[in-house]
């Protein structure tokens, strides 16, 4: 190699973004710009401190660590395993578990894959698994499929079978899924969603399962952060596995924790011990994953450490009081929500009454910067026309805003909805969506309008702090 190579390498490898890609740089600062100006109401969404991005964004990200603490399967892993080793720790000090009764597996590189490794790990090839619908608010993660196709891996590698939300009060119908489990006799229930407003009843699902002899998962990934506040009920006292995505209310690194119970269990009047922690260890490596994503699990451990302090409470008590704000606001302006209302962070509103689908609100309000997506309600016929919005706080509550803030935020919401339906009532029936944004866009009255909305939201956003590092 030249001595000008070496040169020229060498300025490659410490020179930063800006100089070595500017056309990503670029790339990078219009994001932010989008996520500063804008209003971030995505429910699982969420914005990470600059603590957590300087341990993502560190050397961490270079090193293989395949195997588990203090038995890996390269070198040079004494700083990783110490690095791993703080992080599980951290994660059961977090949720107030004891190390005898619980383990935790940190390497699951995010929620479908962590979902996944349990099922592998517990359930089998072909066995059966039951989970909340996804057009009731579960997840694709849960066993997902529809008539025509097993849409989500977990419903074509495992025999799934869905449970509902009663379609006049939105709630689960615990007593159909008793049902349904004693006529299937799943070997694994997730008590988990990812749009569903009300608390799980944990001790419900214990019944359920161990009328069936099933296990239960508690998939908490959307109210982790706030599990972890103590500001909701925790899954653990009734579960025997625990998943969650770190990155939504936790407000950590994209990655995922899952927790599994250690000792001993009785099996038909003897002590036995309990296999999971070696089954899911096994089952993420070497069954599913390569080397595990170090830099995600070192930010992990950041992200559990500013869990633990007494402004993370603060945070999340926020969170349910924005929600609670939020949905008050939108109550009074004349919009449906599901269930009722809400006791997390997320609402789901029905646009039925309003006679505008869930898919044009979501476009109107991505064209005036506030993002948030369509979702099934409770008694929708289509899945692919969903009459809903799902809306959550957790991202907007990290930027300090508050109850005040959160009804400026339903009006903004309400002159978004306004504009959906206006634009509708214009439209050659039905329109495709493409030709609704650009009558929200171009159409000479609505086109100001949606501009105007754009320019109020993006000045009010701006006035708000966002978390993370200001510059790289
Ligand atoms: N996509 C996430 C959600 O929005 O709920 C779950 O993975």
């Amino acid at each position: 190699m030249s001595g000008d190579m070496n040169k020229s390498e060498a300025w490659e490898m410490t020179a930063p973004l800006s100089s070595v890609d500017p056309e990503m740089h670029a790339i990078l600062r219009r994001e932010r710009e989008r996520q500063m100006s804008g209003l971030e109401m995505i429910a699982s969404e969420n914005f990470t401190s600059a603590a957590v991005q300087q341990a993502l964004a560190s050397c961490m990200t270079n090193k293989y660590s395949e195997g588990q603490v203090g038995n890996r399967y390269y070198g040079g892993n004494e700083v990783v395993d110490e690095m791993e080793s703080m992080c599980k720790s951290r994660a059961l000090q977090v949720f107030g578990l004891k190390s005898e009764e619980w383990g935790v597996n940190v390497q699951a590189l995010s929620g479908c894959p962590a979902n996944f490794a349990v099922y592998t790990a517990l359930v089998g090839p072909h066995g059966r698994i039951m989970g909340l619908d996804l057009p009731d608010g579960g997840h694709l993660s849960h066993g997902f499929q529809t008539p025509a196709k097993k849409v989500s891996a977990t419903s074509l590698y495992f025999e799934s079978m869905c449970y509902k939300v009663d379609p006049v009060t939105g709630l689960i119908d615990y007593d159909a899924l008793a049902a349904s489990a004693r006529l299937f006799r799943p070997k694994l229930i997730v008590a988990g969603m990812s749009c569903y407003s009300q608390h799980l009843d944990y001790a419900r699902f214990r019944q359920i399962c161990d009328e069936v002899g099933a296990i239960l998962m508690a998939d908490m990934a959307h109210v982790s952060g706030l599990v972890a506040a103590g500001v909701v009920p925790s899954p653990f006292e009734h579960s025997d596995i625990v998943t969650t995505t770190t990155h939504k209310s936790l407000r950590g690194p994209r990655s995922a924790l899952i927790f599994y119970r250690k000792g001993t269990v009785m099996q038909k009047g003897k002590e036995v011990p309990l296999t999971y922690e070696q089954r899911i260890n096994e089952a993420v490596f070497p069954g599913l994953q390569g080397g595990p994503h170090n830099n995600a699990i070192a930010a992990v451990a950041v992200a559990l450490k500013q869990c633990m302090s007494p402004d993370f409470k603060a945070y999340q008590q926020q969170v349910l009081l924005n929600a609670q704000a939020l949905v008050a606001r939108l109550k009074e302006l004349g919009y449906s929500i599901v269930t009722g209302g809400t006791v997390n962070h997320l609402c789901l509103v029905d646009f039925r009454p309003q006679g505008v689908e869930g898919a044009r609100v979501e476009k109107s309000l991505d064209l005036v910067g506030i993002t948030a997506n369509k979702n099934t309600c409770p008694g929708d016929r289509s899945a692919l026309r969903p009459s809903g919005l799902r809306l959550g706080t957790p991202a907007l509550t990290s930027r300090g805003l508050c109850e005040a803030d959160m009804r400026r935020v339903a009006d903004f919401i309400h002159q978004g909805v306004r504009l959906a339906i206006d634009a509708g009532t214009k439209l050659a029936a039905p329109g495709r969506l493409a030709d609704f944004e650009r009558l929200l866009r171009e159409d000479a009255e609505l086109g100001p309008r949606t501009a105007e909305l754009r320019r109020q939201v993006h000045e009010f956003a701006k006035g708000f702090a966002m978390p993370g590092l200001a510059e790289f």
